[in-house]
């Protein structure tokens, strides 16, 4: 067989590009090498529909040890009754949850997608927006901060059947006791997506959404630094509320529910490589050192604040409680667009992102979204985000100056030589 010399070349290329650059996009990571390496190997030639002990297919003995490990460490790790691991991604997490507890048609009431929320929480150009009816809740104008009596008034004002907390670009910690108390109120259930901040939430560094939330739905490798997947956990088991039956007449409990609702509702074959790499991050997790990790997370993003904000940055919702910080360059006078743009020319990776109440286009928008999960993998500590921040500063105040943006490039590639990834790796 001929090697591929295209792909892996590129392969080559994007290691490099990780490497040297810095990587400030919220929802990324750097996962372990042990955790690559459960992802790329035999488990992927496997099928095996269904779930451990009840499969369609034979010889899965062996991957139902591996899934039967991931779901005994995401209960743990998250104490609580029940675990699916095999959701493709947090957006596949978030449909089967939908799956099993709507009828297309329902309300459903979520965080708008320009103020921080998130595509599948019922955006018009998202399945949830389309096949359930979307409504809103957003942050208050003066201080960026959730607006629960916002929450509150459309819920008794709708009705809806699901409250979706969670966001993508939120800095601050929820208010879960609050979002239960109003879907209690119109006899709601609770969808938490956790997905930015679940590996804070993992080591009990955040609020727990888990005692008032239904369903916790999370991606694997945001702050859990695992690979690429999703998954749904309950704190605990309940019989649906919504009267619907299995074919024999009994009431559903939602374990059997969110199961069937993942596979086959909406996914056939699991993953089975990347359920063993959900297993190996899920290990990681429960050791002493990812507390560690996770604190530094929480530092670094303070230290960034106080950066950001020393140089006069408008920090949206005055601060951050968790790993990322969202930037309304309005008083920069430059557009989140142009600071991609700019940015990523000296090797600094972060996304524009919508401000609330903003005046411009998700496609131009007038901030930015910065997260330190990754940068803190790397080794990066509070000392170092100053220096990040003046780099950023140095580009974002003169955009024009090619020869600033490139020697900032070369101080950012040199810097990163002393945070090596993957020492040795070979592709
Ligand atoms: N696209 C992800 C993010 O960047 O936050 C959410 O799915």
């Amino acid at each position: 067989m001929q090697f591929d010399q295209e792909i892996f070349s590129l392969i080559q290329k994007e290691f490099d590009r990780q490497q040297h650059g810095l990587e400030l996009i919220a929802s990324e990571n750097f996962t372990s090498e042990q955790v690559m390496r459960a992802m790329g190997n035999v488990m992927t030639n496997k099928y095996a529909e269904g779930y451990p002990g009840k499969r369609y297919y034979g010889g899965c003995e062996v991957v139902d040890q591996s899934e039967d490990l991931a779901i005994q460490r995401a209960k743990k790790i998250f104490n609580v009754e029940f675990a699916n691991v095999q959701p493709h991604s947090g957006a596949q997490a978030n449909a089967a949850v939908m799956l099993a507890v709507l009828k297309p048609g329902d309300k459903i009431l979520g965080l708008d997608l320009s103020m921080g929320g998130h595509l599948t929480h019922g955006s018009p150009v998202n399945f949830s927006g389309k096949l359930y009816q979307p409504f809103f809740y957003g942050v208050k104008k003066e201080d960026g901060l959730v607006d629960y009596d916002h929450m509150e008034e459309v819920a008794l004002r709708e009705r809806p059947k699901l409250i979706i907390c969670g966001a993508s670009a939120y800095s601050r910690d929820w208010d879960y006791a609050r979002v239960r108390a109003i879907a209690d109120q119109v006899n709601a259930l609770v969808l938490c997506d956790m997905a930015h901040p679940a590996g804070l939430i993992a080591k009990g560094l955040l609020r727990s959404p888990f005692e008032h939330c239904h369903f916790v739905t999370s991606t694997t490798h945001k702050t859990l630094r695992g690979p690429r997947g999703g998954i749904i956990l309950m704190k605990q088991d309940f019989e649906n509320p919504f009267g619907l039956l299995n074919p024999k007449g009994e009431v559903r409990m939602m374990s059997d529910l969110i199961n069937l609702a993942v596979f086959p509702g909406t996914q056939g074959g699991p993953l089975e490589h990347v359920i063993a790499a959900k297993a190996v991050a899920f290990f990681e997790i429960l050791q002493d050192d990812f507390m560690v990790y996770a604190k530094q997370i929480i530092a670094n993003a303070k230290a960034m604040e106080k950066a950001f904000t020393s140089r006069d940055y408008d920090i949206v919702s005055g601060g951050t409680d968790n790993h990322l910080l969202l930037i309304d360059l309005r008083n920069k006078g430059i557009s989140g667009k142009k600071a991609e743009n700019t940015l990523v020319k000296a090797d600094i990776t972060i996304n524009k992102n919508m401000v609330p109440y903003d005046d411009k286009s998700p496609f131009i928008t007038s901030g930015i979204r910065v997260g330190v999960s990754a940068l803190t993998t790397r080794g990066l500590k509070e000392q170092h985000m100053e220096q990040i921040v003046d780099w950023i500063d140095t580009v974002i105040r003169d955009t024009d100056n090619q020869s600033n943006i490139l020697s900032v490039k070369n101080d950012i590639n040199q810097f990163m030589k002393g945070f090596p990834l993957y020492p040795g790796w070979k592709i």
